[in-house]
């Protein structure tokens, strides 16, 4: 008797917080609030299997880059991009080229880069999470490996 009392009471108890949690606890696994993920692959091929990213101003993303080729990375690497929108992606790419040493990433032009994605070789993967622009618009992203970016491998990310 005592012990179907006292559980009746630990049910009461469970319900009764269950309910009041919702409105001032943190959020839970029940609700992913968490960055939008976006994943892109490139082979060898030398194309980025999504050009068009549409994001809302201030969303959080993920960006997920998966180099699926064969051939190795001094030969047919592949990163990710994104630059400010208005950028001159031709004088990006071209500063880029000549940075082998920093994997093709022009430090000089750092400023330029909203986020990006490290070169990679076959079978990697990279990932960069950011914060879209509040201002909306259309802002360039490419491949800066060598030749890349002129072959086509590039695309826009539409903040509207
Ligand atoms: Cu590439």
């Amino acid at each position: 008797m005592k012990t179907r009392l006292l559980i009746a009471t630990a049910l009461i108890a469970l319900v009764t917080s269950g309910c009041g949690q919702k409105d001032t606890s943190a959020p839970t696994a029940a609700a992913p609030a968490g960055p939008r993920t976006v994943e892109i692959t490139a082979g060898d091929t030398m194309k980025y299997s999504l050009t068009a990213i549409e994001a809302k101003p201030g969303e959080q993303i993920t960006v997920i880059l998966t180099n699926i080729g064969t051939q190795p990375m001094e030969v047919m690497g592949h990163n990710w991009i994104l630059l400010k929108a208005g950028s001159d992606v031709e004088a990006f790419d071209k500063a880029a080229s000549a940075a082998k040493a920093t994997n093709f990433f022009p430090a000089a032009l750092a400023d330029q880069v909203l986020a990006h994605i490290d070169l990679l070789g076959p079978r990697k993967s990279g990932e960069v999470t950011f914060t879209a622009p509040t201002t909306p618009g259309d802002y360039p992203f490419l491949c800066s490996f060598p030749a890349h970016f002129q072959v086509g491998m590039k695309g826009v990310l539409t903040v509207k």
